[in-house]
Parts: structure tokens; sequence; C-alpha cells
């Protein structure tokens, strides 16, 4: 079978931002693994990863708390398959996709940003249609680009201040490095 043709952007590189999330099976080694795949993408270089935060599940139902984190990527990987590429390391990590939406995740890994393009088709909305509205999103995209704006929607400082982050607990550098070398062995 022969794969799939990966479309590269050969203008120019963009600077994207990707939330993780992860609710199942040792969420700080998933964020973790999650880190290390995104660095090794085709065509993509890690800009920077932020501290890890854990906090209780927001949506219907209870849920064992997650933990998030947000990346900073240069790509030159085409919106979609970018998506296509996230798709397969969450497939890689356990992550069981069906019918129902918001159950919980081994990895989740969503697209915030993508440069300054606004996209609306099926497979993909960028800016993230709910970014605006979640701390564990704005916290650590903050903490990596302070002064980002987001296309349509203004600074996320501006964007945070209208959210509660009182129920984000940030890890520990000493828990994450030892999640890391568990996730190393
Ligand atoms: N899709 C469209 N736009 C995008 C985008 N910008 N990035 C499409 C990624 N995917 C995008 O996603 C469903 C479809 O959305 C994809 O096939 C893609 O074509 P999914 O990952 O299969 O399903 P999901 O994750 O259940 O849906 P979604 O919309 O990502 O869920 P949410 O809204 O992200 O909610 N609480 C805490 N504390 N932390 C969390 O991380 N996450 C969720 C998931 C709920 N509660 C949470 C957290
Ligand atoms: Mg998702």
């Amino acid at each position: 079978m022969t794969a799939p043709a990966v479309r590269v952007d050969t203008t120019s590189a963009s600077i994207v931002y990707i939330a993780i999330g992860s609710n199942l099976e040792r969420p700080v080694q998933q964020v973790l693994q999650a880190r290390d795949a995104l660095a090794g993408l085709p065509e993509t270089r890690l800009l920077g990863f932020s501290p890890l935060y854990r906090n209780p599940a927001v949506g219907p139902g209870q849920q064992p708390e997650y933990v998030n984190a947000v990346a900073a990527v240069r790509t030159r990987l085409a919106p979609h398959d970018l998506l296509d590429a996230l798709q397969a390391i969450e497939a890689n990590q356990g992550r069981v996709r069906g019918p129902v939406r918001g159950l919980p995740r081994t990895l989740d890994l969503d697209l915030l940003l993508y440069g300054d393009r606004e996209i609306n088709d099926q497979r993909l909305t960028v800016p993230h249609p709910r970014m605006q509205q979640r701390a564990f999103v704005l916290k650590p995209l903050l903490d990596i680009a302070p002064d980002l704006d987001v296309p349509g929607l203004g600074s996320v400082t501006t964007l945070l201040c209208a959210v509660s982050e009182a129920s984000l607990e940030r890890i520990d550098e000493s828990e994450a490095v030892t999640a890391s070398r568990e996730h190393a062995r």
C-alpha cells in the first residue's frame, strides 16, 4: 500500500500551538510522551513546552482529573496533514475515538492556532472553538507565549482574565522529572 502524500507548505513555516490533555493511564507520562512525539514530527521543530497543570475534568459526568499542557512548534506541514499526524500520535498512545465525544482519554491533541490562519471546514476549526473558555489551555499558552494574540479574539492575557484559573495546580518540576524517567525506562 502506498502511504498518502504529505502536503508540505513549501512557501513558509508556521508557528503552531497545540493543546495536550490526558486523564487516563498515567497522564503525566502520557503528556511527556506526547511532547517527545511532537518533537519527532517531520518538517517540525519543537519550540516550547509549557509546565504541566493538573485540573478537574470540564464537562458532563464524573471523570478522572486531567493533566494539561501546551506546545509550540514551527512546522511546514499543512494544517490537515498536521491534524492527521496529531491523530496518529493519539492512536499510538492508545486513544480510543468513538461516536461519543468528551469521554476520558489517554491523549487529546487539539490544534489551537496555526499562524494567524482561520480555518473552518468539516475536519478542522482553527482557532480552536473552545480555547477561550478554558483556563487549562490559556494559562499554559500564556506561559510559553506571553505576547500572543488569538485571531479574532484578542490577547491571551485578556482572555485568561475572563476565566478562573483557581482550579489549576501546576505540577512540580520534580514530579515531572520522576515521571519523565519512568517514561524513558
Ligand atoms: N477538529 C476540529 N477542529 C479541531 C482542532 N482545532 N483540533 C475535529 C483538533 N481536532 C479538531 O475530536 C473530534 C474531531 O474534531 C476531530 O476528528 C477533528 O476532525 P476528537 O479529539 O476526536 O474528540 P474530542 O476530543 O472528544 O472532542 P473535542 O472537541 O476535542 O473535545 P474537547 O472540546 O477538546 O473536550 N477537561 C479538562 N480539564 N482538560 C481537558 O483537556 N478535554 C475535554 C475534551 C473535555 N474536558 C476537559 C479536557
Ligand atoms: Mg480533541
